[in-house]
């Protein structure tokens, strides 16, 4: 009996031992940004090259980690630190800078 309890509390830390060991890894960098996607509906867009100017504007918001824009579905996927700014206000600071197109958000659009 006294044998079979010590088995179980080696099997048991046997277990726990690689958890134990992972929880101290140092997380990767990337990790600590809060980094989030939304969909934004583009209107104003006439060609590529608009989708491609309106991605730069997006990318010059602050906050805006990635941006791509999809001219022919009207649709930017934009993916921002929600630490630093929120689909609200890069939809408001896009629109501030880049007269002739417009975004709004994939909700907004929809109603
Ligand atoms: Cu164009």
């Amino acid at each position: 009996m006294r044998n079979r309890k010590k088995i179980f509390a080696l099997a048991l830390l046997a277990m726990l031992m690689p958890m134990a060991a992972s929880s101290q890894r140092p997380k990767p960098a990337t990790a600590r940004l809060q980094v989030t996607q939304c969909a934004l509906k583009v209107s104003g867009m006439t060609c590529g090259g608009c989708a491609a100017m309106v991605e730069k504007g997006l990318l010059t918001v602050a906050g805006v980690e990635t941006a791509s824009v999809d001219f022919k579905t009207g649709e930017a996927r934009v993916s921002f630190d929600r630490t630093k700014t929120t689909p609200g206000k890069i939809v408001a600071a896009f629109n501030r800078a880049n007269g002739g197109f417009r975004v709004q958000t994939a909700k907004a659009a929809a109603k």
